[in-house]
Formats: C-alpha cells, structure tokens, sequence
C-alpha cells in the first residue's frame, strides 16, 4: 500500500464568482472534485442518485465543506443537491434548471457520474451491459446536452468536463462493458467541442487512471493485482480522488481557456510505463 497522503491544494480563487455542477457528486472522484471547485470559489449545485446512501452521503460532503467556512451557514447559498437517476433525460432537464434557479447561471459541467461492476465476458448479462451504458454513457450525454443548452443561452461560454477514463484508451477482460462507454464519452467531448466552439463552450475529457474508489475496492483486493497496479504507476502508486481535482480545476478556469476537444491523462504514468 502507498504511504501518500493527500494534501490540500493551496486555497486561491481560481473559480471565484463562477457557477458548477456535476453529477456524481457524493463518493469517489465526484466528492474529492465538489470539495475542490468550492475551495477555489465556485458554488456547486451536485446530481446523485435518489436514495437513502447517497443523501447520507450528501449530508456528510455539506457538513465537511460547512466546516472549513468561516461563516459555516453560508453552505446552503453555495452547495445544492438535485437528485435524480442520470440516465433518465428528464433528470438532466431537472438538475440544470434547478441550478439556474439557485445560481442564476453555469459556467462549469463535469460530467462525473459513472459505475464499474467488474465481471467476466462471455457470462456477462445484457442487463449488466445495458445498465453501464446507461449510466456512464447515456447519463454523460444528456447532461452535456441540457447543460450546453443553459450555457447557450447565457452566452458567456462556459467549460463543460466529463470524466472518462485511461480505459478509453486501454482495455480490461472484466470490463468489456465499462470501457466502451469510457470510450463513448471521450468521443463525445470532442464532437461536443466541434458543435459547442461557436458559442465558446469548451468541452474536455479528463482520463483517470486506477484511482482508489469503491468502484474498484473489491478488485484491488486481490493483493497480486493490487501489487501489480502500483508497479504499472511511474509514480509508484495508485491514485486518490483529490489526484483528478487539480486537472479538473485547471480544465475549468480560464488557464486552459484554449483547450478544446483535448484529453488529460491523469494516470501516475501508468499508460507509458509499457516495460
Ligand atoms: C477505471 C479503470 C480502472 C478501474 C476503475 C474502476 O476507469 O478502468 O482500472 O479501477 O475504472
């Protein structure tokens, strides 16, 4: 097991006064990203499933996030939830009028919302696949779709960021389901970024690599596997879901303001680290 421990960004305002949502918000990579785009002065309005462990898991991120404010009440004027099952359009349609109606625009979308049932091929279930492609693909795409749409009709642009994977690039025999939906979604930041230039929405993929969540908990415990992940890294471990934050940040604030239809790889070296 890697000995690093996550360490806090230094607070800026690299987002200040600017408006995000994301879907997935509450466990994994999604919490670690809500926590940074409000570190850096954005308010957040957050997509999770419409149940009993996400909202504990919602209440529990507001509760963290309320306590590194000074004025802890001030949490409701820039955190919200919407929840709602992503791969239903209607949800979509919900989660970006509800932000609007908060924050009265948007000016930042990551497309974050995913899940990875690890399983062998040839047994694989239809529903098992048909479930992949709906959350992580359909899920990805309608709520580019209505956020692209809010955006438009600002007229101020704005940074739209879906969370695909290094397995966009690469495959897995126990997720034959999972990576083409990883793969669907870089496609769609770059002809998002083809249809979106004109209205100077920019639309980017982040790619993790094998980021410590509960998506592959049950996976790396198997040790042989485990141990061979984090000898793949250059960097020596496997990656923690405030590793992805940064880029997303960066993909978010004008710094990449030239960036469109580009893909960051944020994977500890693993995907160059060949022999
Ligand atoms: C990633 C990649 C990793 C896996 C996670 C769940 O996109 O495929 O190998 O650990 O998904």
């Amino acid at each position: 097991m890697s000995s690093y421990e996550p360490q806090p960004y230094p607070t800026t305002t690299l987002l200040a006064y600017k408006a995000a949502a994301i879907t997935g918000g509450v466990t994994g990579i999604g919490r670690a990203i809500v926590k940074e785009l409000i570190h850096q002065g954005a308010t957040v309005s957050v997509n999770h499933l419409d149940d009993a462990s996400s909202k504990e898991s919602f209440d529990s991120l507001k509760s963290e996030i309320a306590a590194t404010l000074p004025d802890p009440t001030l949490i409701d004027t820039i955190l919200i939830n919407v929840p709602g099952d992503i791969s239903q359009p209607e949800t979509s349609t919900e989660f970006i009028a509800k932000t609007i109606e908060k924050f009265g625009k948007l000016d930042i979308f990551v497309s974050n919302a995913g899940i990875c049932d690890f399983h062998e091929f040839l047994s694989l279930p239809p529903e098992l696949y048909q479930k992949h492609r709906a959350v992580n693909m359909d899920g990805a795409y309608y709520s580019t779709q209505a956020a692209a749409n809010a955006m438009k009709s600002f007229g101020k642009g704005g940074s739209i960021i879906a969370i695909s994977s290094i397995s966009a690039l690469v495959g897995g025999a126990g997720q034959t389901h999972y990576t083409p939906t990883k793969a669907g979604v870089l496609s769609l930041m770059q002809s998002a970024a083809c249809a979106l230039g004109q209205y100077g929405i920019r639309c980017n993929a982040i790619l993790p690599g094998v980021i410590r969540t509960r998506l592959n908990e049950e996976d790396l415990k198997d040790e042989e596997k485990r141990k061979y992940m984090e000898g793949r890294m250059a960097l020596g471990r496997l990656g923690d879901p405030t590793d992805i934050a940064g880029p997303v940040v960066f993909l978010a604030s004008d710094f990449s303001r030239y960036m469109t239809g580009a893909q960051l790889l944020v994977d500890g070296g693993a995907f160059v680290n060949f022999q």
